[in-house]
């Protein structure tokens, strides 16, 4: 089979059969072989190496990068630490809102990933929240390393205001993000499934939004190695 590593659309149907399933032999061993990238990958060394609080402080470019975005309390650092396989590398808190930095993670040498400041945290001062709501979209729309934007969705939480600006930005931005669904473990199965059908019509009106949803939780790990998978095609190669 032919690998488009830079197809959008073939790693969107990728991703789709990471989600649904082989159907040939062939498919099977390829879906196989991504996972196995997936894993290989996020099983090398992970370690913060910058916090930024305003776009002057940024790290110098170079490698791709992923950005984690998200309401606050969405999951962003539970899913961030369950990818790679720490407990506690980012902060994953209780409290919602306390992440008021772009945290930088170098994976491997290979991969950045970017734990961005929740929006939506309706306590914070409003001179406070606009500061940092502004530093996350002024990282979204003019990053040139960055990649791909994975956007998360509680289980548990209705898709509010700021979730669907936080798209349309995006798509005038034209960041390909993805959409992934957090703690699956949260809700009953039927939630569950009507949760994953609204979010995936979110993702077919959104130009810019893979046509496809990862359902994902970080306390049970289910659909973490499909997100690994996902994202590994977007990895620089081993040194
Ligand atoms: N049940 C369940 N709880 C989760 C999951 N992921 C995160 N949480 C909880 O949700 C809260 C917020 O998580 P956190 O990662 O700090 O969210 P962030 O603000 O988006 O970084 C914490 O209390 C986590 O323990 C999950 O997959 N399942
Ligand atoms: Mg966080």
């Amino acid at each position: 089979m032919v690998h488009h590593a830079s197809d959008e659309a073939h790693q969107a149907r990728h991703g789709a059969r990471l989600n649904a399933g082989a159907v040939t032999a062939e498919e099977a061993a390829e879906q196989a072989a991504a996972l196995e990238r997936g894993r290989l990958l996020f099983a090398s060394e992970c370690r913060f190496f910058f916090a930024a609080q305003q776009l002057e402080g940024l790290p110098d470019v170079a490698g791709p990068e992923i950005a984690f975005a998200g309401r606050s309390n969405v999951g962003k650092s539970s899913l961030i630490n369950a990818l790679v396989g720490h407990k506690a590398l980012a902060r994953a808190s209780s409290q919602p809102g306390r992440t008021k930095q772009l945290n930088f993670f170098d994976l491997g040498g290979r991969l950045t990933l970017v734990d961005m400041p929740g929006y939506g945290f309706a306590l914070a001062a409003k001179s406070v929240k606009e500061d940092w709501q502004g530093l996350m979209f002024a990282f979204l729309r003019g990053r040139p390393t960055l990649r791909r934007v994975v956007l998360l969705f509680d289980a548990r939480v209705e898709v509010k205001t700021n979730d669907n600006e936080t798209m349309d930005l995006l798509d005038r931005a034209a960041v390909t993000y993805q959409l992934v669904l957090t703690k699956a473990d949260a809700v009953k199965p039927h939630v569950l499934a009507r949760k994953e059908a609204e979010i995936a019509e979110l993702a077919r009106k959104h130009p810019a939004a893979y046509p496809f949803v990862l359902t994902t939780s970080s306390e049970t790990l289910d659909g973490i190695p499909a997100l690994r998978a996902s994202l590994a095609e977007l990895a620089g190669a081993a040194a």
